[in-house]
């Protein structure tokens, strides 16, 4: 089956040309000049041509980040593999990297293979997982280097969450010297737990149960603190670092001060870090600002973190923004009604990353370019999946989005399509939107209808990171 994408603007990291796309089955197999005698033929041959005139055409969105169908204690995150995977298509992301979990005590194959039996026939678009290492042992330390070859190439690491997920500096130490030995990548969540658990202690003590105050106690110093901890413990373990969402400009010059050295250190920050801010969406009254629990925590707004974040990710200093999909309904950010501590933390945005980040092109803070590098090249290179992925080339999969740079839309709980019962942003207006998003070459959503069904997605074998090479 052949389509050809007419018309259109291809965006690319290095620029946007006028470019027709032409796919051939699951794979993209040329581009084309518009109106070339090559492209007529090819339009007249193609079984499917799609008119991208006054439109963008780019890579498939390559989300690194979400946690679709989790449990924390008995309280599981809103989206299933199946709605989350479609919310994630209407949005332009056509390929998502979530979590397999190990808690303490835990073998990491068994939990590996029960999340693998989770997704199976259930995603609407690619998917690859990460493994998280809530306890290392020495089981989980072997089980890397097998992983590592199954395609599992990133193991998340907590420096938060004394109780329950938390390594220390010896375990964090031997994971990193088991990644410099086998390629993988290391993701840390960079917050130092131990401090903010005594801070959330005394807070509840004085009486401060509200939202807010988990913005209060999880402070930046804390997260540059495990930031910089990181830093070196990865120079000491000689691997390559990759610091999950990030929020504060504090742990943002940690990275910069790292990557300055020239040190394999990265970082990603998500959308709500970019829009959102303590005293206006966590400082909600009336328990309004549960919605907004998540960790790292939004940040004041009376510092410059939103700029500074904006100015990391123009520097590359923040490579990557992913959305940390972590969704709870109202009923379920309830459980910390009388203590914020118990509120689960969790913020979802599959559905509206690549929207949100194409803001910060109509608003000059970012170029045409650097969003897709930022939304698809760069994940899909960070974590092995690339040309594969995050790119429109001879030979990478036919994962395009049609973007419309004309749309105006207001997000919604309303309309939306993850299985959330509101939305961080709501009432955020938006400059552009997608118009056709195409997995592996099949048309999956168009004229505002899903096409596709659960099952399309398929397992992502990953390499090793190539944004080292
Ligand atoms: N870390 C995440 O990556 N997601 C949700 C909560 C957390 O602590
Ligand atoms: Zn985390
Ligand atoms: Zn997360």
């Amino acid at each position: 089956m052949t389509t050809i994408i007419a018309n259109g603007t291809v965006i690319s990291t290095t620029g946007a040309e006028p470019a027709d796309v032409l796919i051939d089955g699951e794979k993209i197999v040329a581009l084309i000049q518009p109106g070339s005698e090559l492209a007529l033929s090819a339009a007249a041959g193609a079984e499917t041509v799609i008119d991208a005139t006054g439109k963008y055409v780019l890579p498939g969105g390559v989300d690194c980040h979400t946690h679709l169908e989790m449990p924390v204690g008995d309280i599981w995150t809103a989206d299933t593999f199946e709605t989350g995977t479609r919310a994630a298509a209407w949005g332009g992301t056509t390929t998502v990297i979530d979590f397999a979990t190990q808690m303490a005590g835990e073998q990491v194959r068994a939990c590996l293979d029960a999340r693998f039996a989770e997704a199976e026939g259930n995603c609407a678009i690619d998917y690859g997982f990460h493994m998280v290492l809530g306890d290392v042992t020495g089981d989980s330390l072997k089980e890397m280097d097998a992983l590592v070859d199954e395609g599992i190439s990133s193991f998340k690491l907590f420096m938060a969450y004394p109780d329950r997920l938390l390594s220390d500096d010896r375990q964090l130490l031997l994971a990193m010297q088991q990644a410099a030995g086998n390629g993988a990548m290391i993701m840390m969540h960079a917050e130092n737990g131990i401090a903010i658990d005594l801070l959330a202690e005394q807070a509840i003590e004085r009486g401060e149960t509200d939202p807010i105050n988990h913005g209060y106690v999880r402070r930046p110093e804390l997260e540059a603190e495990a930031t910089h901890r990181a830093i070196q413990l990865a120079a000491v373990g000689a691997c390559p670092l990759y610091i999950v969402h990030l929020s504060s400009s504090h742990a943002l010059e940690q990275v910069a001060w790292a990557r300055a050295k020239g040190a394999n250190v990265f970082a990603e920050t998500c959308p709500q870090y970019l829009y959102l801010n303590l005293e206006d969406h966590l400082g909600l009254p009336d328990f309004g600002g549960a919605g907004y629990v998540c960790s790292t925590p939004l940040r004041t707004k009376h510092e410059h973190h939103h700029a500074d974040l904006w100015h990391g990710l123009r520097q590359n200093d923040l490579s990557v923004v992913s959305t940390d999909h972590c969704p709870f309904c109202l009923n379920d950010k309830a459980a910390g009604a009388d203590d914020f501590r118990a509120i689960p933390n969790g913020i979802g945005g599959i559905e509206h990353r690549m929207d949100l980040l194409y803001q910060g092109v109509v608003q000059g803070e970012i170029s045409l370019p650097r969003w897709v590098e930022l939304c698809a090249t760069t994940p899909a290179r960070m974590f092995g999946l690339y040309p594969q992925k995050g790119v429109l080339a001879p030979g990478s999969d036919a994962d395009v989005v049609v973007y419309d740079p004309a749309a105006t839309w207001t997000i919604s709980a309303d309309t939306h399509h993850m299985a959330l019962d509101y939305s961080a942003f709501e009432g955020f207006e938006m400059q552009g939107g997608v118009s056709t998003v195409l997995s592996r070459g099949r048309v999956i959503i168009d004229g505002g209808t899903y096409h596709g069904s659960p099952g399309d997605g398929r397992y992502l074998r990953r390499g090793l990171s190539s944004y080292l090479l």
